[in-house]
């Protein structure tokens, strides 16, 4: 699980399989190890003592599976407004999503690229989606602000978009009508 795929790798360019049910052993270890990356990415000590990079989202083919899967595990906040939103994702879509457009203040970074990408990117603020868990139960959730963009991040990456993409080239800062802003 160390071994997160680069940007260069084409596996993270790919449109990922669907996951049929019942899952294989290998395909609920798949996830199990996806989450468990970003618990102890985002333990200070652990990070620290395995060298990794702290993470809210990871999807399958960051680990070299083309797959339809994804984790996503968004710290508590200290004011404990916003819900907290964990979970493993198979054959996660987006169902709808809001008008309203939002990015990140200070932009979005990526296990997969190692470099700063300077740039607004522009996604929905609020998103509903589907998906599976590892027992193949179906879950319909509605998210908002920084949990809805994580979810986006990882979605594109079962297709194949990275982060950058979204940034507008000519004019990274550039602002949509209306978008709002996420810190
Ligand atoms: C330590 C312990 C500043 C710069 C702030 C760190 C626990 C950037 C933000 C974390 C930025 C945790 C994050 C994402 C950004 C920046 C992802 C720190 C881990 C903040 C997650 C997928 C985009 C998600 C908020 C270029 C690896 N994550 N920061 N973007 N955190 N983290 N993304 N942006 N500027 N990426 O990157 O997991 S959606 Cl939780
Ligand atoms: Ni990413």
């Amino acid at each position: 699980m160390k071994d997160i795929t680069r940007d260069g790798n084409p596996v993270l360019r790919k449109q990922a399989e669907t996951v049929k049910f019942p899952l294989s052993k290998e395909d609920r270890e798949l996830g199990q190890n996806m989450m468990k990356y970003l618990e102890v990415s985002q333990d200070p000590e652990q990070c620290k003592k395995y060298h990794l990079r702290a993470g809210v989202g990871l999807a399958a083919p960051q680990v070299g599976v083309s797959k339809l899967m994804a984790a996503v595990l968004t710290p508590p906040e200290e004011d404990g407004k916003e819900s907290p939103f964990k979970a493993i994702m198979v054959n996660p879509v987006i169902v709808s999503n809001s008008v309203q457009p939002a990015a990140l203040t200070v932009g979005e970074g990526c296990l997969s690229v190692d470099k700063d990408i300077p740039g607004y990117v522009p996604r929905s603020d609020r998103v509903t989606i589907k998906y599976q868990d590892l027992d193949g139960n179906e879950h319909k959730v509605r998210l908002k602000h920084y949990p809805a963009i994580i979810v986006q991040h990882e979605i594109d990456h079962l297709h194949g978009t990275l982060f950058y993409d979204h940034i507008d080239t000519e004019n990274p800062f550039s602002q949509a009508e209306n978008e709002i802003f996420i810190d």
